[in-house]
Parts: C-alpha cells; structure tokens; sequence
C-alpha cells in the first residue's frame, strides 16, 4: 500500500440517487466508481459517507410549499439551495453503489440526518456546528491528510475537503475521482475556495504514480 496510517481516502457519497437516472442526478457520476475502486486499493484507512435524509427533510423543495429544486431559501442557518427528493434513509437511491470494491473500508458517516438541517460536509452539518464526529475519529487514528473523492465536487466533496482543512488537516481534491453537479457557476466557485483554502488539487495517475519519482503524494520513505 502506497497510503499509511497517516493519510484516509475519503469516499463521498457514491449512492444510486446521485447516478445517472437517480434523484439527483449528477452528470456522469457513475464514472467515479472505476477511478475510487483503484484508488482505495492504495490506501490503508478508507472512510465512506453516505447522504442519508429522513423523509421530508428541510433540503427537500417539497418540504416548501411552492418552492422548486435548484432554487435557494433562507432556513434558520441560512442560505439553502432545494433539491429534489434523494437518499432517503432506506431507500434503494440511498444506498452506496455495489460496484465500489472497498472491503477494507470500515467506518461509514452518515449525514443529514437531523431532518431541519442539510450536511454537505462530511465533517460539520450546513448550521457549522453540529459535528459529525469524523475529525475526532481521524485524529484518533493517526490521520493528518484527508484525500476527498466522490459526489458531487462542487457539493460534498468541496465541502468536506474545505473542513478538512479547517479541522487542521491537509486536505486534496482527486479530480478525476469526482463529478460535479454545477448550478450557477458552482463549480469554479468551488476549486477557488478550495484553492484559497490550500486544498491540493491533483488526479488519480498522480496519486498513483510511480514510486522513485518525484512524487509529492508519496510518504518520505
Ligand atoms: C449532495 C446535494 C444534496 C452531494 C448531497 O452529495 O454533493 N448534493 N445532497
Ligand atoms: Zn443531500
């Protein structure tokens, strides 16, 4: 294994719901599972997140009358963008993609639970203070550089990568291993805070690249 106890490969929501023909669809989304299959045989701590709504859950633009998705509200902790119905808890959409072979994986977060508050963060609910508990649990571990991959790259996977850094630890962003929802320019919204964050932005072949070279990602050995 390229990857040790110190770096966690952080798999972002890879449910049904957010595959082609799923809930909330995210374009191409089902190519990531090849790309994080690869990727998590380098690492040694694999940790999964999982979007998981009660029915009727604040995000959800049929829990507001005469809202519609991909519009934006202001709830109590602010700014809230709608989406359509996803990942109800127990429902096939919610469930993670059966083609991801990650056996080795042995700590799943499932978030936006709270039914009056969303959780694009795998580290902290949308009210940025509810913690999930992953930072206490990584840190137990030895983990100091989170790897972030998943659905979507302007959603989750920026969010949690943007936590990550902000819990103190160092944080990348596999673009190839992520896909994007893109509403309103979100995306490159995304990669500049990330960028301005020092969220390292890289690919899969990088990553996984030859040992020998100048490879950044690799420990010091
Ligand atoms: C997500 C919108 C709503 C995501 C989850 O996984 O990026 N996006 N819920
Ligand atoms: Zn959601």
């Amino acid at each position: 294994m390229a990857y040790g106890a110190q770096d966690c490969l952080l798999v972002i929501d890879v449910q049904y719901d957010f595959m082609p023909g799923g809930a909330l669809a995210v374009p191409h989304g089902d190519e990531v599972v090849p790309v994080i299959n690869r990727l998590a045989q380098a690492f040694e701590h694999v940790v999964l997140t999982q979007d998981w709504h009660p029915a009727g859950h604040a995000s959800f633009a049929t829990s507001h009358v005469g809202a519609a998705p991909y519009q934006t509200i202001m709830l109590p902790y602010g700014e809230q963008v709608l989406w359509p119905d996803h990942c109800v808890q127990e429902t096939r959409g919610a469930a993670l993609h059966a083609d991801l072979r990650i056996p080795h994986a042995r700590m799943v977060i499932r978030k936006g639970h709270h039914a009056s508050v969303d959780s694009y963060s795998a580290f902290l609910e949308a009210d940025r203070t509810t913690r999930t508990g992953l930072a206490g649990y990584l840190r137990e571990h030895g983990v100091r550089r989170v790897v972030c991959v998943g659905l979507a790259t302007d959603y989750c996977v920026a969010w949690s990568a943007l936590d990550a850094r902000a819990a103190g630890f160092d944080a990348v962003v596999v673009e190839d291993a992520c896909r994007a929802i893109d509403l309103n320019g979100s995306l490159a919204l995304a990669w500049q805070d990330l960028a301005e964050a020092g969220v390292r932005r890289t690919t899969s072949d990088e990553l996984l690249s030859g040992a020998g070279t100048q490879n950044p990602w690799l420990p010091e050995s």
